[in-house]
């Protein structure tokens, strides 16, 4: 028997069981205090040694023998990498980040490099990554996320900046919601799994334990597709609404607001702008349509008496009004948010106790844990000289459209021309939609770089791979936001392979090409600097010296409650602490957002029809609409090949749930495979039936590897949804993601059924 080691992921903290000659991991264990541990654990130890693991730096062949340039061949099957020498890597790698440089400037690197990476104030790939890239002159950046991309954008116009920023960072609170609270309804399912997942990981999984208490006192109603959507234990009750069309029902609660006299009048005139052209807009005054529940029953199938009934009990407690991320993550999905903070604002409730308007409750694990959290210890990343920026989700505009403009937050962005895209901590064959026009996209390309410790699709199209060490392999340190604890993550097994640190990477790049990355010095000296340096600064919690900090395995944090609240102090005096937005009050109409003149979003909130609902054009053709969430037994497509996510799969791919009538009709049945098409792709899936769906609603969980292995066949056999999802901004007001859903076809898969090749590493040869 050999150590064991406590250590810290996104899923939470736990501890590994090293192997008796200490290099390999051979289980990984929850504690036994944690409340909700996370089954992503489970992943762990059969992912870590995994052959999938890259072990050499590895150059591909075309680009070792052609040299850099497009290239309509990355991402291939067959595509063969040749394993090289650290030596050779770097100085392959740092004389083409000179010429890229030299030709056409630091604007043609792009280092967005969005993504999750691994938990870690240290190691965070992003940082590593970014201010490795200032100190040679900068780099093409990305903003927002595919989290929240579109309220992002939206948000600050309607509640101004700073609220944006507490309506995330200090939310009304489960506690809150316990005390105070008589109904939660939330547009989106309060899944449990979700709450797995803290950015930082999170000493103990706190939520569900706090979520369940709230539900002892407090009534929750679901909106959704899903009945299974919402904690088993929570005694919600479920309103089903089809995907994409919850505008339409929140437009009819206020709808019923209005015309039964229970808005609240004082309200609206004391603290928001714009109450009156709403009122006109659901009257049907503007259009000449009554935005009225059996109006919005037509678009969304939730039944008029539902709506009309939700929204007096709505009116008669205090209410808090939830969306969940997953509403925006679509075509015209500033709607939901839009519309969902202005029937908050008619019932008049925002900046009360347990009242007003959430947006995280059941889409992250830190949402509404209560905890105000202190600064944390940080890698400083330097400055970015270079001025040019996308939304990140515009990552294959960006490369197939170099030097035309798009439409962004009411100006216009030139795209500019970049040669090189340096990517470390992220998966854009996850995250990104629309996979076959993102690999025409990297085909664009002088150089794709990639950092990994698994040979991932994003991998398997990079020129050049290189193998970082993981989080088990390093020493670090690591908190989520409202946490208790800030903990010592001491490496438990030595790098896989050749693996080695990022900052070990970027400190001999940097020295190639003449810069300092490291400041004289290593990880372990630059560990104790940004501790101490958190330690010493004003606002930080009694900590320890960095040795004594090490050795006891960590130090608690303060558990204060969210104090300064914006919308509180609002509330309090709107005179005296006006919201940061051009009224100083709630812009339920923004003239700013009228003033841009956008053809897919107005000043105040309204019914768009999105391209992908079951009212669609498109739909004839496509008869089912795809959820396309976050999976249950993994984050995102971490360790996709780990025994918690494998234990998932159906037919040996990604399950796709059908509602039983859909499945007869189609004549499929459990465990079968499925083809599942859009206008977009197409892939294969195991077919799981149940009646938690509503009848013309599909689900499949994101994160399956790509595996365009079977080109014959499908794009994906392993089932990864962005195959079919559109890559379609959100609006040319915020471009964010649209990728939790899409209309699908999906028929019985007749022929004989290709192996998932995804988990194999690419052909290697070697140079020795
Ligand atoms: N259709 C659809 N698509 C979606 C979504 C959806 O709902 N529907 N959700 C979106 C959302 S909200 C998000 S946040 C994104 C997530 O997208 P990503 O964050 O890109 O997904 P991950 O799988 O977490 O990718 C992180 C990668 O970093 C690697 N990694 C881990 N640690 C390290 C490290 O220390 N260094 C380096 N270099 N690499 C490391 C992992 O192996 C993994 O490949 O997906 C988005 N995509
Ligand atoms: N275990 C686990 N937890 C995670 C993650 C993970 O990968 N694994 N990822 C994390 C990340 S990065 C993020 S951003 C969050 C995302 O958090 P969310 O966006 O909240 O998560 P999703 O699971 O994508 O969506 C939540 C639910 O919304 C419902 N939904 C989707 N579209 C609609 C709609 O149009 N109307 C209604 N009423 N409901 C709809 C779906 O039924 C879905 O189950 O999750 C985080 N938590
Ligand atoms: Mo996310």
């Amino acid at each position: 028997m050999g150590r064991t080691s406590e250590t810290s992921a996104h899923w939470g903290t736990y501890r590994v069981e090293v192997s008796a000659d200490g290099r390999g991991v051979v289980a990984a264990r929850p504690y036994p205090d944690d409340p909700d541990a996370a089954p992503a654990i489970g992943n762990v130890a059969s992912a870590h040694g995994h052959r999938s693991r890259v072990a050499r730096p590895a150059v591909r062949r075309r680009w070792l023998e052609r040299g850099p340039g497009p290239d309509d061949r990355r991402g291939a099957p067959d595509d063969e990498y040749v394993e090289v020498g650290w030596d050779t890597a770097l100085d392959l790698l740092a004389g083409e980040l000179a010429r890229v440089r030299s030709m056409f400037g630091n604007r043609a690197i792009f280092g967005g490099s969005y993504g999750w990476g691994s938990a870690g104030r240290l190691h965070h790939a992003q940082s590593q990554l970014h201010r490795f890239l200032n100190t040679i002159g900068g780099y093409t950046r990305s903003v927002n996320d595919y989290s929240r991309g579109a309220s992002m954008v939206l948000l600050p116009h309607l509640i101004g900046a700073p609220a944006t920023v507490d309506l995330r960072g200090k939310p009304v609170s489960w506690r809150d919601i316990a005390e105070h609270t008589d109904l939660l309804v939330s547009f989106g399912g309060l899944r449990r799994s979700n709450t797995w997942v803290v950015p930082g990981g999170h000493a103990r999984h706190a939520g569900s334990a706090l979520a369940r208490e709230a539900g002892r006192s407090t009534e929750v109603v679901a909106l959704s597709a899903q009945r299974d959507d919402v904690f088993a234990d929570l005694g919600a009750e479920w309103i089903g609404v089809m995907p994409a069309t919850d505008t339409a029902v929140i437009l009819a609660l206020i709808h019923v607001l209005v015309t039964d006299g229970l808005a609240d009048e004082e309200f609206l005139a004391t603290y928001a702008v714009g109450a009156e052209r709403v009122r006109r807009y659901v009257l049907g005054d503007v259009d000449g349509v009554p935005k009225t529940p059996e109006w919005a029953e037509r678009i969304s199938r939730t039944p008029a008496g539902v709506i009309r009934e939700l929204a007096h009990r709505m009116a008669a407690g205090r209410t808090l009004v939830n969306v969940v991320y997953a509403l925006q993550r679509g075509e015209r999905g500033e709607q939901p948010v839009f519309a969902a903070l202005t029937l908050a604002a008619f019932l008049g409730q925002i900046g009360l106790p347990g009242g007003g308007f959430a947006h995280g409750f059941g889409s992250m694990g830190d949402y509404g844990v209560g905890i105000a959290g202190a600064p944390l210890p940080t890698f400083p990343q330097g400055r970015n000289p270079v001025p040019d920026f996308i939304p990140c989700a515009r990552i294959s505009d960006l490369l197939l459209h170099p030097g035309e403009e798009i439409p962004y937050n009411g100006g216009r962005l030139r795209l500019p021309e970049v040669r090189l895209a340096y990517w470390a901590g992220g998966n854009p064959f996850h995250h990104h939609q629309d996979l076959r026009r993102l690999r025409r996209a990297l085909s664009r390309l002088d150089t794709f770089v990639v950092h990994e410790t698994h040979w991932t699709p994003t991998a398997r199209h990079a020129d050049v791979v290189l193998p970082v060490a993981s989080t088990l392999e390093r020493d670090d340190l690591a908190a989520g936001a409202g946490d208790t604890r800030l903990r010592a993550v001491p490496r438990a097994v030595p790098p896989h392979g050749e693996a080695r640190e990022e900052f070990w990477i970027y400190t001999q790049l940097a020295e190639r090409l003449g810069a300092d990355f490291a400041e004289g010095l290593d990880s372990r000296q630059w560990l104790e600097r940004i501790y101490e340096e958190w330690r010493a600064a004003p606002g930080s919690p009694p900590a320890p010296p960095f040795d004594e900090f090490w050795r006891e395995g960590g130090v608690a944090l303060p558990r204060e409650p969210h104090s300064d609240r914006v919308f509180e102090a609002f509330r309090a005096d709107p005179a005296a602490h006006p919201l940061g937005t051009p009224s100083g009050r709630i812009e339920l109409f923004s003239v700013t957002l009228a003033g841009f003149g956008l053809p897919d979003l107005g000043g105040h909130a309204q019914w768009r029809e999105p391209a992908q609902w079951w009212g669609s054009p498109l739909a004839a053709e496509f008869d089912l609409h795809l959820l396309c969430n976050q999976p249950s037994h993994r984050l995102h497509s971490q360790l996709d090949m780990g025994a918690a996510s494998q234990s998932t799969k159906v037919a040996g791919r990604e399950p796709l749930r059908l509602h039983p009538a859909d499945a007869a009709a189609r004549g499929l049945a459990d465990g079968d495979v499925a083809l599942v098409r859009s206008a977009q792709g197409s892939l294969l899936a195991g077919v799981v039936v149940t009646d938690a769906l509503l009848p013309g609603v599909a689900q499949m969980h994101t994160g399956a590897w790509f595996d365009p292995s079977a080109p014959e066949v499908v794009d994906c056999v392993n089932g990864n949804v962005n195959v079919l999802t559109r890559d379609a901004g959100t609006s040319t007001l915020t471009q964010a993601t649209s990728g939790a859903h899409v209309l699908v076809t999906v028929t019985r898969y007749e022929g004989p059924v290709p192996p998932v090749r995804a988990y194999e590493p690419p052909r290697l040869g070697s140079d020795r």
